[in-house]
Order: C-alpha cells, then structure tokens, then sequence
C-alpha cells in the first residue's frame, strides 16, 4: 500500500481547523487535526510545503519510520508548528491503520482498559453566583467533574470567562485583544468561588480550576495551600512552565494536585516533571505532542511515576483529535480524565464523528479508525477567518502571561 495523495483543509465553521487528509491507492484515507490555535496557516504551509511533498510514495503502515523521518529527521527539531504537523500525519497513518485492520483505533493500541472516558466540562460565569449555577447546569447533564472559572471583581475579563456559557472560544478577534490582569485580586477571589461551590454541591462532584500560567510558582504556592480544604482534583497551569523548577517550590508548600501540559509538544518538555514527581497529571495531547506514537511514551513514562493523563480538549481541538483522544484515553492505563469542551453545532455537522458523551463520560464508537470524519463540501462553506488569542497586561501596562 502506498500514499499517494495528503491533502490541507483548513475550515472555519465557528472557528477555524486545520485538518489532514492522506490518501492511498487502495482507496482508504485516514485523517488528522493540525489545529494550532491562532497560527494555523503556518501549519498548513508547514505540511503543503515541507512535509506532504515527503510522504507521497511511502507506505502508511510504516508509522514510527514516518515519525523518526519527520522528527529526527529534521534539523529543526520541536516547536508547536512543526510538532502539530508530525501529530497531524501520525494521527491519519493510525486512522489508516485501523481502518485496515478493520478495527476501531483503541484496539491497536492496546484494547480497552476502561468502559468509558470519563470527561470535565468548562463551566464559567461572570461572578461566584454565576459560576456556582454554571456548574450546576453541567452537573444535570450528568457530568462527574467540572471545571469553574468566574471573572474577578475589579477586571473587565480573564480567561475562561466568555460571553456564550456552554460554548468558551477565546480566539475571538481578529487581532489579539488587550486584557488586564492582576493577581493579587485573583488571588483573594478564587477561595471564595470555591468555598460556595463545595457549600452547595458537596464533595462528590470533582472540581478543577485553570490558573493559565498567570502566577509565580509563590503565588501558586499559596493558592494550593489556600484550595486545600476545597479537595481540587487538580489545579491546571499554576504557572508558566518554562523553568520548571518552580513546580518543586509549589510542591513543598501544597498537596492540590497539579496538572500541565497543553503547550508541551514533546517528552523533553515534561520528563523532568515526571521524573521528580513534580506534577499529578501531564495534559499533552495526541495534537500538539507528536500524535497517538509520541503521546504513548509520554504516557508510559508518566505510569513509571504515578503520573496520570489529562490530555487538553478546548474547542480548538478538533472534532479529529477528540476522537483519536478517546481512543487513547480508553486504552491508557493510567488514564485520569479528559478535557471536553464542546464544539458548536456547524463543528460536529462539518466533522461528523463516532464518540458519544453519556452521563459524564465519552465512548469512542465502535467505527473502524478513530471514527471521525470530515464533510469536504460543507467545510469549503467556511472559509478561514484570522483569530488570535488575547494578551494580557498587568494594571499598569506591564506585558503578562494569557
Ligand atoms: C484549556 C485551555 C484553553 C486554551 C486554548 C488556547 O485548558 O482548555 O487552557 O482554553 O486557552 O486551548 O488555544
Ligand atoms: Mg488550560
């Protein structure tokens, strides 16, 4: 079996996916997201020019040696574009593979480890009252965690806060908007959310808060300490994770479990805390970290140190990568929750998909592949818009991080 066409469409029905479609000549075709939120024509050119002209020719069975080809193989090793491109080829051979095989995709990993994925939702509010409410209304849907964001006295916006409550898209104008942030004012606000929320909802439902890199590893620190009482099952993102050490600081002071991760692109990001038990989840995901063959080592490493997955699932993770997502999660053996925001109506119409949510959890489907697939007509109905994500200033025009 050969390649013998991979092809780019980039669509924008809500908002803008770049999807992978490699061809063969018997006839199958597998498909995988390249969705890099606010930079998805760089990865575009990425593949139409440096990558696909590579892969025509080749046979698709041969996943790893196309993944060894496309990473170590380059000297420009790493970096969110070209690892969005590399996950968006592996994402499509395993979708061909399966689809070979005639099996769904969790079958060639490994098989099922579980009955169904259990998923967070995203729950925001412009206040305390808001937000409690918000979660209630995930919780009647039936889901077992929730995540809650609420805006903050005193700032005109922060991130998870959107003005449609089911549905969050921060990449929303066309070029990045100006936010302000303080810290100090978030800081004294978010015990407070909390406190209400375990007040009126108890402590069955799992509850999670994203503090998307805003803090110093102190100021993370003292936040864990803070939640404590509330029993998070995880605070995300504490703090930019560059320099990494300052997850050790965060560590000494507070037993909240940590989860990070959606910006990491390979194992080299996150070994480090893995290695010195640093985090309690790692949120790599099957797009942005190299595609179902890169993800499954990062997995293997982290089950070495009682790390389990939580991999990242906004909205701007398509449809495609939800689906390959789920049959990860429903083989991983030290699975521990995926993130699932849901995609508008013209989203799920143009990406019609397998997987299914019930009473809290994802099921794959029992479609050969990953079970999603894309509608090519309806697609070229959506055209690309230009989209950046916000940035953030502190009070006093200082350039933060969003
Ligand atoms: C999350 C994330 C997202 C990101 C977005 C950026 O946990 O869901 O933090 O909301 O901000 O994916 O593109
Ligand atoms: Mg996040």
């Amino acid at each position: 079996m050969k390649i013998t066409s991979a092809k780019v469409i980039v669509t924008c029905p809500g908002r803008n996916f770049v999807t992978l479609k490699v061809a063969t000549d018997e006839g199958l075709h597998g498909l995988g997201d390249a969705t890099l939120n606010g930079r998805e024509l760089a990865v575009a050119s990425y593949l139409q020019d440096h990558v696909i002209p590579c892969l025509i020719g080749r046979d698709p069975c041969q996943s790893e040696d196309i993944w060894q080809f496309l990473y170590r193989g380059c000297y420009w090793r790493r970096g969110p574009v070209t690892m969005t491109a590399i996950s968006a080829v592996d994402t499509a051979l395993w979708d061909l593979k399966a689809k070979i095989a005639n099996m769904p995709l969790y079958q060639l990993l490994g098989g099922r480890s579980r009955d169904g994925v259990m998923v967070y939702g995203h729950a925001n509010g412009e206040d305390i009252a808001q937000t409690v409410d918000e979660v209630g209304r995930y919780l009647d849907m039936g889901y077992k965690a929730v995540r809650a964001q609420s805006g903050i006295p005193g700032l005109a916006s922060t991130y998870g806060v959107g003005k449609d409550r089911l549905f969050y898209e921060p990449a929303d104008a066309g070029l990045p908007a100006e936010n302000v942030w303080s810290t100090e004012k978030y800081l004294d606000h978010i015990p407070l959310l909390f406190d209400k929320l375990r007040e009126r909802y108890g402590y069955e439902p799992h509850l999670l808060h994203d503090a998307h890199h805003r803090l110093t590893p102190v100021e993370a620190a003292r936040l864990g300490k803070s939640l404590e009482d509330y029993r998070l099952f995880w605070l995300e993102d504490p703090v930019a994770a560059e320099n990494q050490e300052g997850f050790r600081l965060i560590r000494q002071h507070t037993v909240t479990p940590l989860a990070v991760g959606e910006v990491f692109n390979t194992i080299w990001d996150c070994k480090d805390l893995i290695q010195e038990q640093l985090i309690d989840y790692i949120r790599a995901t099957v797009l942005h970290a190299g595609g179902i063959t890169h993800l499954r080592r990062i997995a293997d490493l982290a089950a070495l140190y009682h790390v389990r997955t939580g991999c990242h699932g906004a909205t701007d993770l398509s449809p495609v990568c939800m689906g390959a997502a789920l049959h990860f999660d429903t083989w991983a053996p030290n699975f521990g929750i995926q993130e699932y925001m849901r995609h508008s109506r013209e989203t799920d119409e143009v990406f019609p998909h397998a997987y299914r949510f019930r009473d809290g959890f994802l099921y794959p489907g029992e479609a050969p592949g990953h079970g999603v697939d894309i509608d090519e007509k309806l697609a070229a109905k959506f055209p690309y818009q230009r989209a950046c994500l916000p940035v953030n200033r502190l009070e006093d025009g200082t350039m933060w991080n969003w």
